[in-house]
């Protein structure tokens, strides 16, 4: 329904919806969604509703992020096909960001929640941001509202935190007056828009209508399978679920690589060679596990598991053994530089790579932190590069604007992030630019040990078999 002003007000409740009518409003342009934390996850997801025709509105606490949005900016430059989608989508009218929740909030069919939810230096998971949000969207929830959690939480965060929260707020009834679902985010940061329209979506949500429009909105507004589970928490579970396999198996792979090290096995081999089974899920061993997810994840389930007296074991040791990893490291760059008769105090290293993955510029959690931070204190002169923050000043250090000007006179090289720049990397070439006799510290696999031994490097990589042979 459009107003004489063409602003549209919300002429349905969206639990009155039918699940053929969500469509048709997508078709119309009269479906709104607003997206609470414009973030790695909001962001993309405002774009892709507001490409299927939503009228979107963003909402952040971050000015910056707002006016960037309303120019039709993005400031996640290492998501490819996100800015075309922002700056269409923009300039017709459909995508928009604002400060202020209350403007846009009551007229919202469909509240998507996509903020941060890290773990605090205690490793409890720290749940304000997506508590003060529930606040806020409580405050502005207009009857028929279907609230929608995006972010990763704990299982029965949803109903037992979120939800009493709304309902405190909004003097509403979660289930009778409005919707509330979980819907995880299921992104890899570096493919986001590709994942928006490829990868299921797992959605739990209490009350069936509310559920089937939730689904309806993600394969009508993504393009994608939606997989329907029983609760919210359930949802949250099977999120938790497949990122803990992921870090346990990493966990795995560090524990056979630090073991086959000493054996004088190569891991990667190893696990390659497993690969060839029809039930095995290859993983490999590094410097370290990084990022937004995986190191928090666990937190999520063991704080959950403290409440009702079950504390989870074997991903609490997983942790234990990946948060190892980048001390390993350093121990793999004081036998290689004694190798070539140094010692890491004095030694000029050149650190390749500090993003926690390939080809995203993204230092959260990154574990490379830690091993810079320890090679520092042991009085070693440190140059960083890495292609995704050229010219930024990171961890105390300006990272350099080429391979080159890192590694130049550099007695040890370190590779912290397996970017496709480094597997170009020749070594014959690299061995003009390091000092006279220098070493090779592989926290990726991006070397064949053989390879830089040939080079002349002293080498030790996660896993793999030590130089000399
Ligand atoms: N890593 C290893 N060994 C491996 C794989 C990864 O050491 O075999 C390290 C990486 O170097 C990185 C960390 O683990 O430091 C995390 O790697 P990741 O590939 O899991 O990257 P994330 O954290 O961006 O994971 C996200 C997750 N997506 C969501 O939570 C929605 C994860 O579930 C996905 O599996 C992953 O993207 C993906 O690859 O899609």
């Amino acid at each position: 329904m459009k107003t004489s002003q063409g602003e549209i007000k919300r002429g349905h409740s969206a639990l009155s919806l039918s699940t053929g009518e969500i469509g048709d409003l997508l078709r119309k342009h009269e479906l709104r969604v607003s997206i609470l934390g414009l973030g790695r996850i909001g962001l993309p997801t405002a774009a892709v509703f507001a490409e299927a025709g939503a009228r979107v509105t963003g909402i952040d606490v971050d000015a910056r992020v707002v006016n960037q949005t309303n120019a039709g900016e993005s400031r996640l430059t290492d998501e490819p096909g996100l800015a075309p989608v922002i700056k269409r989508n923009v300039k017709e009218g459909r995508l928009s960001a604002t400060l202020k929740p209350e403007t846009v909030l009551p007229d919202s069919d469909f509240i998507i929640i996509c903020v941060p939810t890290p773990v605090d230096q205690t490793k409890s998971p720290d749940y304000t941001a997506i508590k003060a949000v529930a606040h806020t969207v409580g405050k502005s929830l207009g009857r028929g509202s279907i609230v929608i959690v995006e972010s990763t939480v704990g299982p029965g965060v949803v109903e037992n935190t979120v939800g009493p929260i709304l309902e405190s707020e909004s003097g509403m009834k979660v289930g009778v007056d409005f919707g509330l679902a979980s819907c995880p985010e299921r992104s890899d940061p570096g493919t986001i828009m590709k994942n928006m329209h490829s990868v299921p979506r797992i959605m739990g949500c209490s009350d069936a209508h509310a559920g089937d429009l939730v689904a309806t909105l993600y394969r009508e507004g993504l393009g994608v399978e939606v997989v329907k589970v029983s609760s919210p928490k359930t949802a949250n579970a099977v999120k938790l679920t497949e990122n803990l396999f992921r870090d346990v198996n990493i966990a795995l792979a560090n524990e056979f690589a630090l073991l086959y090290e000493k054996f004088g096995i190569d891991t990667v081999e190893v696990i390659n060679a497993c690969a060839t089974k029809y039930n095995f899920v290859p993983h490999y061993p590094g410097a370290g596990v990084g990022g937004p997810c995986l190191p928090s994840n666990s937190y999520y389930l063991i704080m959950e598991g403290l409440k009702v007296g079950n504390i989870p074991y074997l991903i609490r040791l997983a942790r234990e053994v990946n948060d190892r990893m980048p001390d390993h490291m350093v121990e793999l760059t004081s036998e290689a530089l004694n190798e070539i008769g140094k010692t890491v105090s004095g030694a000029r290293i050149a650190v390749l790579g500090i993003a926690y993955k390939p080809e995203v510029k993204d230092i959260q959690l990154t574990p490379i932190e830690h091993i810079i931070d320890r090679l520092r204190e042991m009085h070693a002169i440190v140059e960083v590069y890495d292609p995704m923050f050229v010219g930024d000043k990171v961890m105390g250090l300006v990272v350099h604007k080429s391979v080159e000007d890192a590694v130049r006179g550099a007695n040890c090289v370190i590779i912290g992030t397996a970017h496709s720049e480094f597997k170009k990397i020749d070594l014959s070439s690299l061995a003009k630019m390091t000092a006279d006799r220098a070493a090779i510290v592989d926290g990726r696999g991006v070397f064949e040990p053989a390879d830089a031994k040939r080079a002349g490097f002293a080498f030790r990589g996660v896993g793999r078999v030590a130089s000399p042979d």
